[in-house]
């Protein structure tokens, strides 16, 4: 059903956000630390649960708190929810407004200049903080990944081009990097195909790899042409700017390698180094998607009494590096294809903003299906 898989993306979101927050850049991560962890958590419910049975008063303890990968999303979808469309001027004041509020969140180091300066109302062009971040060369941090997943449930069985439009445009509000905009490309494209895909049964992963690649091949070569046509006018206009050096897809080629990947047993040492975890776009994004399919098809040692969903998150949070992250942006996809049931009830009930996400989910989902009625 749409709804439960629309609320199992958001939602799977939020609690790989919450528990992924502890590890982020700690230093000694692995499977073990991470199960135990979820284990505690899970003890923690049933003895609350207990608690409340024998009619002793509930503990509102032991919540974890979402980071900013969550509060950038949510700002996203309520407005989204509000204006049934992208509104940048609306997402960018959201952005700026939530920062406000809750400077904490562990929002990345530069990013904070741009949402800063988007809090000024009559700012003329909602895109030139961003553009100004790096000398000009815009933020290649994964930021813009981490966030989008609810634009790609969104956009669900619209036309891939109405997709990629939206994703860039949100996207540039904060990171006009064209590794940026590629990296929530694929993440947009990952989640919204996740969405479409029949999940009544196995996932096929080859498959879901093929068709990510169709569509991420044209848009990776398109946006570094026009990447490099600005730049050439800048130079010819006299503009001092330094030639960023892309060469080649290396999106497609990441995509290509988790392909390899899957076919045998690669440790984590393998993945760090040649997928990343780092806080780039392009060191963590496709790792993100390899998290995915990796929980959806092969056994994670210690996970193998656990859903796809569960292992997915375990599994991205093992990897280490940025963990929320990382598994957040794994989980939006898996999520979109398990749907909510297969997000544990105790994780649930452990993390903050698992109910706004359901409800962000079943308002989502309105806008999706009013809109099949009418076509
Ligand atoms: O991308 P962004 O929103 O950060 C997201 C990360 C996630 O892990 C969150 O969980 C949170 O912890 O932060 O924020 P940015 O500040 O735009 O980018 C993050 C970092 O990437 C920057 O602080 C830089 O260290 C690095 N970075 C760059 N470094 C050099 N040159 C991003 N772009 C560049 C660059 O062009
Ligand atoms: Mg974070
Ligand atoms: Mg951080
Ligand atoms: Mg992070």
């Amino acid at each position: 059903m749409l709804l439960s898989r629309v609320r199992g993306s958001l939602v799977a979101a939020v609690v790989a956000d919450c528990i992924g927050a502890k590890f982020e850049f700690s230093r000694f991560v692995n499977i073990d630390k991470v199960l135990n962890a979820v284990k505690k958590l899970e003890q923690n419910r049933t003895t609350m649960k207990k608690k409340v049975a024998e009619g002793k008063k509930e503990k509102q303890g032991d919540v974890l708190s979402f980071t900013d990968d969550t509060a950038m999303a949510r700002s996203i979808a309520a407005s989204l929810i509000e204006h049934k469309d992208v509104n940048v001027r609306d997402i960018g004041a959201r952005f700026a407004k939530e920062f406000e509020k809750e400077p904490s969140r562990g929002y990345g180091g530069s990013v904070i200049t741009v949402l800063r300066a988007l809090a000024d109302q009559d700012l003329e062009d909602v895109f030139q903080p961003a553009r100004e971040q790096f000398d000009g060369s815009g933020s290649y941090g994964n930021g813009g990944g981490m966030r989008i997943a609810p634009l790609g449930l969104f956009c669900h069985q619209l036309p891939l081009q109405e997709l990629k439009e939206k994703t860039v445009s949100v996207t540039k509000l904060t990171h006009t990097h064209p590794y940026a905009i590629v990296g929530t490309l694929l993440e947009s494209y990952a989640v919204h195909l996740a969405l479409s895909l029949d999940n009544s049964k196995p996932l096929d992963t080859d498959n879901f790899l093929g068709q990510l690649l169709e569509r991420l091949r044209p848009t990776e070569k398109e946006i570094y042409d026009q990447r490099r046509q600005m730049k050439s006018k800048e130079k010819n206009s006299g503009d001092e700017s330094e030639e960023e050096g892309i060469e080649g897809l290396p999106y497609c080629n990441k995509v290509e390698l988790i392909r390899d990947f899957l076919k045998r047993d690669v440790d984590s040492k393998e993945v760090r180094k040649k997928l990343g975890t780092k806080v780039t776009a392009l060191d963590s994004i496709p790792t993100a998607v390899y998290c995915f399919l990796r929980g959806a098809s092969q056994s994670i040692p210690g996970t193998e009494e656990r859903g796809p969903v569960e292992q997915t998150i375990i599994y991205a949070i093992s990897l280490g590096g940025d963990t929320d992250t990382v598994a957040t942006m794994a989980a939006a996809i898996s999520g979109a294809f398990y749907g909510l049931e297969s997000v544990p009830q105790a994780w649930q009930e452990s993390c903050e903003g698992v109910r706004d996400a359901l409800l962000f989910g079943e308002k989502l989902t309105e806008i999706i299906s009013a809109r099949e009625v009418k076509s």
